[in-house]
C-alpha cells in the first residue's frame, strides 16, 4: 500500500480502530476501520491500541510517534476539508491544498458538503469493492472525502428520512463529471446488492451509460470522451431502499456535430464504432466500407490502429448494452440503418444542372443506399434534396434549389435525422427503465450531468446555449447553498448574518427577460419576415442592450473589447468568464429549418425509428414550432424546477490541466475554475455561519472523556453532556452554539482544540492500558 494512504490514519477526525492482522518483523497491516493498511515499522508508528483480531492487544507503541506521524501527514497532503484552512480566505492557500493531495493521488476535498473532485486523468485505486464498502452507512466524516461519500449520503437520506436526493455535477469539459455519475451509480448499484430482484434493473441503468455515450459523446479536444448532450437521470427507488427503475432527460445534442467538426475532433463515437466493429455481414447490408475516411462525415478520423481497435472493443460493448437493455434485433438493425444512412447522406453528390440548380444523378450511389437503408422512394428523395416547396397563400409552388442551399438541405436532414433518432433512443431507454411496480415506488434520486461552461476560440450558438445552461446551475447552486445553510440555521433556532456573494441572476436575466433578453431579441429576429439576418439580430442586441454591465459590443469604450472584438460578435461577462460569440448561423440555428418536402418524406419511410420520429411533426399547422432556444429555455426551466424540490448535493470538477495528462497541476487553470465556480464564496459562506455541526450524540461520545462529569458515561440527555463539555472546554460564547439537535462550532480552531485534548487524554489512556498490558 502506498504512502498516501496511510493519510486514512491521520485524516480521520474520528478515532480510528487499529487492528494487526499479522505481527511479523518487517511487515504488519493494520486495519483502520476496515482499511489493511501495510505498516513496515511498527515500533516508531502507528499502534497505540493495536488490537489482534480485533480485541487482543499485540504490542504497545507509542501514541506520540503516531502524532508526530499525523502531523507530518497534514503537512503534506494537506486538510481533507477546506473549512479547515487556517488561511481560508486565500485563493493561495485553497490552490495549494488542492495541489498537495492531488500529488499524493488525493483527488477529493470537501468543502463542507460539497465535494470538489480534481481529475487525475489515470485510474487510482480508489473505486475498489473493499473501498466501495469502507463508505457504506457512514457518516459523512467518518471516511475520507469521496464521491462514494456523497452518494451514500443521498442514499440514506432518502431510505431513512424519505427526503428526495439529487446530485448536481458541475465542471467544465474533461473535469470529470460524467466518470463522477458512473461512480455515483455504481455506488448506488454496490449498496443495494442485498436486496432482492434488483440485478435486472441496475444491470439496464448501469448499461444505459456506454449506450448513450456511444451515441452522444464525442472526442473534441477538451476530452475524448466528451458528452455532446445533457443527461438528468432519476432512479427511482422503492419503499425498502431497492432501485425498480429510472428516467432520463437528454439536453440540446450538439447535432451540428453530425455535419462538420473541428480539425482534429471527431463525429459521435457511434460512426465509428460501427465501422470499425460490425462483423462483415453488417458492414454489407449496411453497404459500408471499413474505413471512417471514406465518409465526408467522418473523414477527419485521424484514427490509428489503436483507435480502431477501441472502437471495435466498444461497439462490441454497445451491442451488448443493447442486448441489457432488451433492444430488439430488429431495432438494433434499424438503428444501425440510421447511422449508416447518416453517413451515406453525407456523401451525396450534387452537380449544378445548366440552369445553375443543384441536381443529383439518378445514378447517386449514396443517395441510393440512403433510400434502401431508411426504404423511401430514391427519387422522391432526390427530388427533395434538391427542391422545396413553398405553401404561398394555398398555391403550392415546388422551387429548385442552388448547390448550396441542397447542400444545406441535405445537412439539414442529416442532422435531424440523428437528432431525432437520438431522442428516440432515449424514450426507448426509458420505456426499457419503466419500474414494473409501481405501486411500491417511493423516491429518486436524480443525478445531473450536463456540458460544462465552454469557452472555444470561436464561440458560436451552441456555446450559448451549453453557457446558459451553466449560468442557470450556478444560479440554483447559490439559491440552494444559500437557502440549505440558511434553513438548518432556522432549524436549529440559531441566527446568523448572510455573506455577500455574486449572484449571476443579472445575467440569467440579461439572456432570458422576457421581452428584453437575448432570446427574446433572438426569436424576434427569427420570426421577423423580410431582411433579418444575424447581423440584424446583432444590431439590435447592441441597440437594447449596450449599456448593460454583462454585456458588450465591438463598439464598446473599452479599447482592449474593441480591439479584439469583431463586427459579428458581442460579449457576454459570464459568472465564468468573458465570452466572446460569432453570431453568424444563429438564426439558422435556431430557426432549425427543416424543408417540408424532407419531413413528409420522412414520415412515410419504412424505417419505423424514422417514421415515428417525423410523424409528429405537424406540415399543416399554421403555427410556427418553438425556436431552438425556447425550447431549450423551458426544458431547463423545467429541470430548475425538478431540482429545487430535491436536496442536493454537490460534487464540483476541476481540470488540472489541458493536456489529459496525469499528475500535472496547473495552478493557473485551476485558479480559473475555482474562482468561477464560486469555491471560494462557497467557503466563505460555510465558514461565515458556524464551520462545524455535530449532532450532541456524535459530540458527546466523542468527547466524553474529557470531562469527568461525562466520562465514562452521561446518563441524561446528550444536549445536557455536551453543555457540560463545553463549560469544561471553556468554550468562548462567540465560538459556539447550541441548536436544537446539534452543536455549531464557528471555528475550526475550537475543534481543533477539543481534538488536541482529545488526542492527549486518549495518550493517558494508552498510557494506563500500555502498564496494564505490562503487567499481564
Ligand atoms: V464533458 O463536459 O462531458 O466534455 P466531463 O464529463 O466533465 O467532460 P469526463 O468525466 O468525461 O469529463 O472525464 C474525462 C476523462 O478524464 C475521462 O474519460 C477519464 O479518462 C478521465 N477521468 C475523469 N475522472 C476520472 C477519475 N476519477 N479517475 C480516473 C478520470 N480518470
Ligand atoms: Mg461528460
Amino acid at each position: 500500500m502506498s504512502q498516501g494512504e496511510s493519510v486514512l490514519v491521520v485524516e480521520q477526525p474520528v478515532q480510528p480502530v487499529l487492528v494487526v492482522e499479522s505481527a511479523q518483523e518487517a511487515e504488519v497491516t493494520v486495519h483502520i476501520r476496515n482499511e489493511p493498511e501495510v505498516v513496515t515499522d511498527v515500533s516508531n508508528k502507528a499502534g497505540a491500541s493495536i488490537l489482534l483480531n480485533g480485541n487482543a492487544l499485540l504490542r504497545p507503541v507509542s501514541v506520540q510517534g503516531m502524532m508526530e506521524h499525523a502531523l507530518v501527514h497534514r503537512e503534506r497532503v494537506g486538510v481533507q476539508d477546506f473549512v479547515l484552512l487556517e488561511d481560508f480566505r486565500s485563493e493561495a492557500a485553497f490552490i495549494d491544498n488542492l495541489k498537495k493531495r492531488f500529488n499524493e493521488n488525493i483527488i477529493y476535498t470537501y468543502i463542507g458538503n460539497v465535494l470538489i473532485s480534481v481529475n487525475p486523468y489515470k485510474n487510482l485505486p480508489i473505486y475498489t469493492e473493499e473501498k466501495t464498502k469502507l463508505y457504506f452507512k457512514k457518516a459523512f466524516f467518518e471516511a475520507p472525502p469521496h464521491v462514494f461519500a456523497i452518494a451514500d449520503n443521498a442514499y440514506r437520506s432518502l431510505v431513512y428520512e424519505h427526503r428526495e436526493q439529487c446530485i448536481l455535477i458541475s465542471g467544465e469539459s474533461g473535469s470529470g463529471k460524467t466518470e463522477a455519475s458512473k461512480k455515483v451509480l455504481e455506488y448506488i448499484a454496490a449498496r443495494t446488492n442485498h436486496l432482492r430482484n434488483v440485478e435486472t434493473v441496475k444491470d439496464k441503468l448501469l448499461q444505459s451509460n456506454p449506450l448513450l455515450e456511444a451515441f452522444g459523446n464525442a472526442k473534441t479536444h477538451r476530452n475524448d470522451n466528451s458528452s455532446r448532450f445533457g443527461k438528468y437521470m432519476d432512479i427511482q427507488f422503492n419503499y425498502e431502499g431497492a432501485p425498480e427503475g429510472g428516467h432520463i432527460l437528454n439536453y440540446l445534442l450538439e447535432k451540428s456535430r453530425v455535419v462538420s467538426q473541428m480539425a482534429g475532433e471527431r463525429n459521435f463515437h457511434i460512426f465509428y464504432q460501427l465501422i470499425a466493429g460490425g462483423d462483415q455481414e453488417l458492414l454489407k447490408s449496411l453497404k459500408l466500407q471499413g474505413r471512417p475516411e471514406a465518409y465526408k462525415y467522418t473523414t477527419d478520423a485521424a484514427s490509428g490502429q489503436n483507435q480502431r481497435n477501441n472502437d471495435a472493443a466498444q461497439f462490441r460493448l454497445v451491442q451488448e448494452a443493447m442486448k441489457v437493455i432488451e433492444i430488439s434485433e430488429s431495432e438494433q438493425a434499424e438503428i444501425f440503418q440510421i447511422v449508416a444512412s447518416v453517413l451515406h447522406l453525407g456523401n451525396a453528390k450534387f452537380v449544378q444542372n445548366e440552369k445553375g440548380y443543384a441536381e443529383i444523378l439518378s445514378h447517386d450511389a449514396n443517395t441510393g443506399n440512403v433510400a434502401e437503408l431508411l426504404k423511401v422512394n430514391p427519387s422522391k428523395l432526390r427530388e427533395a434534396l434538391t427542391n422545396r416547396t413553398i405553401n404561398a397563400r394555398g398555391d403550392v409552388v415546388s422551387t429548385p434549389l442552388d448547390l448550396e442551399q441542397a447542400q444545406y438541405a441535405r445537412d439539414a436532414l442529416a442532422k435531424a435525422i440523428y437528432d431525432k433518432h437520438f431522442s428516440w433512443l432515449v424514450s426507448r431507454l426509458n420505456a426499457s427503465l419503466a419500474p414494473q411496480n409501481k405501486e411500491t415506488l417511493s423516491s429518486v434520486i436524480g443525478i445531473l450531468d450536463i456540458y460544462g461552461f465552454e469557452i472555444f476560440p470561436k464561440n458560436s450558438f451552441e456555446q450559448f446555449c451549453i453557457n446558459f445552461c451553466n449560468e442557470k446551475l450556478q444560479q440554483l447552486f447559490i439559491q440552494l447553498t444559500l437557502k440549505q445553510e440558511q434553513e438548518e440555521y432556522l432549524r436549529e433556532g440559531i441566527e446568523w448574518e448572510p455573506v455577500e456573494y455574486f449572484n449571476n441572476i443579472v445575467i440569467c436575466d440579461l439572456i432570458e427577460a422576457r421581452h428584453t433578453g437575448i432570446i427574446s431579441i433572438l426569436d424576434d429576429e427569427c420570426l421577423r419576415p423580410g431582411d433579418a439576418s444575424d447581423l440584424s439580430f446583432l444590431e439590435k442586441l447592441n441597440q437594447k442592450l449596450e449599456p448593460h454591465a454583462h454585456y458588450k459590443s465591438h463598439r464598446s469604450s473599452d479599447v482592449k473589447t474593441q480591439k479584439t472584438m469583431g463586427r459579428d460578435e458581442f460579449c457576454l461577462v459570464h459568472y465564468a468568464g468573458e465570452v466572446t460569440y460569432n453570431v453568424g448561423t444563429f438564426l439558422e440555428k435556431n430557426n432549425d429549418l427543416l424543408f417540408r418536402d424532407i419531413q413528409s418524406l420522412m414520415a412515410s419511410s419504412g424505417n419505423t425509428i424514422v417514421a415515428s420520429c417525423f410523424k409528429d411533426v405537424n406540415l399543416t399547422s399554421k403555427k410556427r414550432p418553438e425556436t431552438a432556444i425556447t425550447q431549450f429555455k423551458n426544458s431547463l426551466n423545467e429541470l430548475i424546477k425538478i431540482l429545487s424540490s430535491k436536496e442536493p448535493s454537490y460534487i464540483r470538477c476541476i481540470k488540472p490541466n489541458d493536456f489529459k495528462t496525469p499528475m500535472q497541476f496547473d495552478e493557473k487553470l485551476v485558479s480559473h475554475q475555482v474562482k468561477y465556480l464560486g469555491l471560494m464564496e462557497n467557503l466563505r459562506v460555510r465558514r461565515a455561519g458556524f464551520a462545524y455541526r455535530r449532532t450532541y450524540e456524535t459530540f458527546l461520545e466523542r468527547y466524553k472523556c474529557l470531562s469527568v462529569d461525562t466520562w465514562p458515561n452521561f446518563h441524561g440527555a446528550a444536549r445536557d453532556g455536551v453543555q457540560k463539555l463545553v463549560e469544561v472546554l471553556n468554550f468562548e460564547k462567540e465560538e459556539y452554539r447550541m441548536g436544537n439537535t446539534k452543536i455549531f462550532i464557528r471555528f475550526p480552531k475550537t475543534l481543533f482544540e477539543t481534538e488536541d485534548a482529545f488526542q492527549i487524554k486518549k495518550n493517558d489512556v494508552a498510557a494506563i492500558i500500555q502498564s496494564r498490558w505490562r503487567g499481564y
